[in-house]
């Protein structure tokens, strides 16, 4: 029988090695083009530099659904543990010249190191927080794709939103070409960033921000302090969609 132990062995590895994986064909092409649709509408009437609207479970059932993806929030939940929950759900655009192009980590530099340190390679670094990117398009170097240092997420080094990036133990950027359908899945320390979109088409991607649960959400921008999954979604849901939202009854 195949448990899900097994099933993940290979991504887990690649996780703890790479920092990244790369899960190909989790959405179909319809569903692909039913979120695009919905992030071009959020941004309707948003300035060209406006890259992130959000939180998108409040857009509709095919949003909410994403939330608990049968194979990337199973993924999740074997790295960050079964009581983890969403940071935060932006719908993501980026126009010609526009892409989220400085190098960095998300949120903070969790395990900073000092310059020399280097943590033993059979030692997985703990992981807080990750990042899902669901790609709504085919992404070609043209339209911006994202770009990770591979291993970084073990470097412990401050990288300040720079513009441009060196190597990590050896190993340069590389460019995740995926197709419409593909999820992103990484470790929030890893080097990263989405590259300048030299194209004339938007690029649509949904990004999907998960924590341990100790760590405090990242809903908005403003008003994170009181912001509260609205209570109709909450209850329409199903219990490990309202716990990934939240609401979760379990103390300790
Ligand atoms: O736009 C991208 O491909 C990368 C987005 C990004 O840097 C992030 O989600 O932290």
């Amino acid at each position: 029988m195949t448990t899900l132990a097994t099933h993940f062995a290979k991504e887990l590895e690649q996780l703890h090695k790479d920092g990244y994986v790369l899960f190909k064909g989790v959405l179909d092409r319809g569903q692909a083009a039913a979120l695009k649709e919905g992030i071009r509408q959020a941004f309707e009437g948003k300035d060209d530099n406006v890259m992130m609207q959000g939180p998108m479970f409040e857009r509709g059932e095919i949003f909410e659904a994403l939330v608990d993806h049968p194979v990337i929030s199973t993924f999740i939940e074997k790295v960050l543990g079964p009581d983890c929950q969403l940071s935060s759900m932006n719908g993501m655009r980026t126009t010609r010249n526009n892409g989220v192009s400085k190098w960095h980590v998300d949120e903070a530099l969790f395990f900073p190191l000092p310059e020399g340190a280097e943590i033993d390679a059979s030692i997985p670094m703990p992981v807080f927080l990750m990042n899902a990117l669901y790609y709504l398009d085919d992404v070609t170097e043209d339209q911006g794709p994202t770009q990770v240092v591979p291993g970084s997420h073990r470097a412990g080094r401050a990288i300040r939103h720079a513009e441009e990036i060196g190597e990590y133990k050896g190993q340069g950027a590389i460019s995740i070409l995926a197709e419409a359908g593909d999820c992103l899945v990484f470790n929030s320390q890893i080097w990263h960033r989405g590259a300048r979109n030299q194209s004339d088409d938007p690029r649509y991607v949904q990004q999907v921000i998960y924590r341990k649960k100790f760590i405090v959400p990242h809903m908005t921008y403003d008003i994170n302090g009181v912001y509260r999954v609205p209570e109709e979604i909450a209850q329409r849901s199903n219990p490990r969609r309202r716990r990934l939202m939240g609401y979760s009854e379990q103390v300790f």
